[in-house]
């Protein structure tokens, strides 16, 4: 061990028999009683990654940063190097939350919207711009997440690996593929045949290595194009093309829903031990440009 670094001694081992906690294709996947955060975020330490986190903020969604930034600071990789970049159409709507050191907010303009869709299609073209112009000045792992969400448990070192997702809470019990809601028109680009598919993961919390993240969002914005082109849009827009790319490119760490619980839900299954970050409860027809669902 270095000098220096002090590792907590787990007071219990270390696993768990009630959840599957690695992929079929070896893949670490995440729950609570399967890591020491500690030993985790030590080690990742040494290297000092600078991590950020990409949100969209347009039209009426501003209202969701405060929560967001205030619980991003008490529990979003504390002690790291963390940016929270803003993408809005309203700055003056950005509240002023003290950051603690090392952490800082970078805030960039985006056009509003007239449909909701057009607004979480367009986070891959803000992705793919950032990586292609400066955010690899700036940052080492980059994560997605909607703004919609607060931190309510340690989210650290643990997340972190070359390109990371998130199961999706309504679908993590699925056992029979068919049942998952990819996009099942085979004139999408998103199409997944029903006899495919690993899991499903939501858009809402996903990321990795900034080469990787690049290749991710490049290949669904063109995808989500090719859909434009012939009148075609993803049946849950961006998160099919996502899935899609997930399917043929596997994940190096799949978190569990324990990283995306959802406020939603009345009651939280035994197996979720720890909300991590929850998708709070919205109207809907109130905050989208264009109401409804
Ligand atoms: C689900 C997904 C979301 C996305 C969407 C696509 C979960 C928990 N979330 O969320 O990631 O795939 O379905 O159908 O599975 N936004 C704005 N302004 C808008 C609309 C959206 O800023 O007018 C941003 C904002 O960051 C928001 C995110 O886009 O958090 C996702 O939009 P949503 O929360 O309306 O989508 P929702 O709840 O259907």
């Amino acid at each position: 061990m270095s000098p220096g670094l002090k590792y907590a001694q787990p007071s219990t081992l270390i696993g768990r028999t009630d959840v599957n906690s690695v992929t079929n294709w070896n893949a670490p996947l995440v729950w609570e009683g399967t890591f020491d955060p500690v030993v985790m975020d030590n080690i990742y330490k040494r290297e000092n990654p600078r991590i950020a986190v990409l949100v969209l903020a347009v039209g009426k969604y501003t209202q969701f940063l405060k929560g967001f930034l205030e619980t991003g600071e008490k529990y979003f990789f504390v002690g790291f190097r963390v940016t929270y970049y803003i993408f809005t159409d309203n700055k003056e709507n950005v509240p002023k939350i003290p950051l603690t050191q090392g952490r800082n907010i970078s805030i960039h303009d985006v056009p509003s919207a007239n449909r909701w869709q057009d607004v979480v299609l367009s986070k891959m073209k803000w992705a793919k711009l950032a990586l292609e112009t400066w955010l690899h000045r700036e940052a080492d792992y980059l994560f997605m997440m909607d703004v919609d969400s607060v931190f309510r448990g340690h989210v650290g070192a643990e997340a972190l690996s070359r390109l990371v997702g998130t199961l999706h809470r309504g679908y993590y019990r699925t056992t029979k593929r068919e049942d998952f809601p990819y996009e099942r028109r085979p004139e999408s680009q998103a199409y997944i045949p029903p006899t495919e598919g690993d899991y499903y993961y939501t858009a809402a919390v996903w990321g990795g290595l900034l080469d990787d993240m690049y290749r991710l969002v490049k290949h669904c914005d063109e995808k989500s194009q090719e859909d434009a082109k012939i009148g075609v849009e993803a049946a849950w827009q961006e998160e099919s093309h996502l899935n899609k790319y997930f399917l043929y490119n596997k994940p190096t760490k799949v978190l569990s829903p324990e990283y995306l619980w959802s406020d939603y839900e009345g009651s939280i299954p035994a197996d979720i031990r720890v909300v991590r970050i929850a998708q709070l409860v919205k109207n809907y027809q109130e905050v989208r440009p264009n109401g409804g669902n």
